[in-house]
């Protein structure tokens, strides 16, 4: 299989100002794109194949290196994109919202612990909702990497790089993740995730 750059589920000037369309134009159109076409380059070289792409991060997580990087790049940032909703934001619905509460004791705290998370991602990274052992959590990632290959199930995730935010928020990487809870969040592909 190859890697393709998925149309984004929603007009690039649908979330500003929370995110801007200038930032849909580096972010989707620049960055994730040059990751589809160096992993295309390196799986053709490393002669990889895999029925899907979930199935391509874990055969690619065991080699590493450029080849993972672009690959996980890839499935990261197209599960961000469905992470965004220009309808998200705010509390949740549906059983992800009983399963914060149970498991995190209110949504508040659930959103101090995820805004929390993607501040002390040091550099560049990620932070997730994730299903660990039964459980909801929040989790971070350097660079590429994804708790999918952990063995959590990932439910959301924010983009914590400086290329997500710096145009709309410059160094104010909390404003943006506040703003990613509170606007944009899409918590029907969180209980479409859970419920798989
Ligand atoms: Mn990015």
């Amino acid at each position: 299989m190859s890697l393709q750059l998925p149309e984004l589920p929603f007009a690039k000037d649908a979330l500003a100002p929370h995110m801007s369309a200038d930032t849909f134009d580096y972010h989707h159109g620049k960055h994730h794109n040059a990751y589809v076409v160096k992993g295309n380059e390196l799986l053709a070289e490393a002669g990889i194949d895999a029925s899907d792409l979930v199935q391509l991060v874990h055969e690619t997580a065991k080699i590493g290196g450029a080849l993972f990087n672009n690959v996980g790049q890839h499935y990261n940032h197209s599960f961000f994109w469905n992470s965004l909703s220009p309808a998200g934001g705010g509390a949740p619905t549906g059983e992800i919202s009983a399963r914060i509460d149970a498991d995190f004791g209110s949504f508040d705290e659930f959103k101090a612990q995820f805004v929390a998370g993607g501040v002390g991602q040091f550099g560049s990274g990620w932070v997730w909702l994730v299903e660990r052992d039964g459980k909801l959590a929040i989790e971070k990632s350097a660079n590429a990497e994804t708790p999918l290959t952990t063995g959590a199930k990932p439910l959301l995730v924010c983009d914590v790089w400086e290329h997500a935010y710096y145009l709309d928020f410059q160094n104010r990487r909390p404003d943006f993740l506040a703003s990613f809870i509170d606007n944009l969040v899409n918590w029907d592909f969180a209980n479409a995730n859970l419920a798989a």
